[in-house]
């Protein structure tokens, strides 16, 4: 069972001082409010696509996406991703993060496995998505730091909704020091098969997360985050 943290007093935007945690009662049986904080929420379901969709959506994803190892500029320096990527938007989105520089689509139409996962995705979380960002962990060697996913072009509460097909790896929630949430402790779950995780409010601002490397023999994992450009 993830740790559930509960908010702590340092919420800027509270009028009252009062913690706004969000009740377990409310809670759908298949999904896990796992950190239900005045400053971000992140919403887990562990077994969003069934046992029997998840290894087909994983076998198409693999086929049909073109995966590219891109570099980034980390303190000026280009240095190669240690995952393979590709972004696939709506005509005209753009994206760029950690000097990755401006990404449009990498494939003229979205693939209908790609297509069927958004639909399913949008319908829950209540939003639609313009655009995904496509991981490809090929064993435990590859990860990705901490970060936020905090660009500009994302708006100032971007809602990332975050599904992952193959090999479960370890996922890390972190408050930013110095931020109204840096009393919280860490956060760790497991993103396994077919698992769906939303992440919304300001979380973007006040938190990061990461998937970190591991020296367990692991095969390869697909990730989706699913965000909207909004300019
Ligand atoms: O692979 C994951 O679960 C996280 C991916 C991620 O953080 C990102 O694409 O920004």
């Amino acid at each position: 069972m993830p740790k559930r943290l509960s908010a702590t007093t340092n919420d800027t935007n509270a009028t009252t001082k009062r913690p706004r945690t969000i009740p377990p009662s409310i809670t759908p049986a298949s999904m896990q409010y796992t950190l239900s904080h005045a400053t971000g929420h992140l919403i887990h379901y562990p077994s969003f696509f069934s046992p029997t969709a998840s290894p087909t959506l994983f076998t198409s994803l693999r086929t049909v996406l073109p995966w590219k190892t891109i570099p980034i500029t980390i303190f000026g320096r280009q240095i190669d991703q240690p995952r393979q990527v590709c972004f696939i938007a709506d005509n005209n989105t753009y994206y760029a993060y950690s000097g990755s520089g401006k990404m449009g689509t990498m494939l003229p139409d979205w693939p209908d496995a790609l297509k069927e996962i958004k639909e399913k995705v949008e319908e829950v979380v209540g939003e639609k998505f313009n655009s995904v960002l496509c991981n490809l962990y090929r064993n435990g060697s590859d990860y990705i730091g901490f970060h936020s996913d905090n660009e500009k072009s994302l708006g100032p509460a971007p809602t990332i909704a975050s599904v992952s097909f193959g090999a479960s790896r370890k996922f890390v929630v972190k408050p930013n020091p110095g931020g109204p949430a840096r009393e919280a402790g860490k956060l760790e779950l497991v993103l396994a098969d077919g698992s769906l995780v939303i992440m919304k409010g300001m979380m973007q601002k006040y938190w990061k997360h990461a998937v970190p490397k591991t020296s367990r023999k692991v095969g390869e994992r697909i990730n989706l985050t699913f965000r909207k450009v909004v300019s």
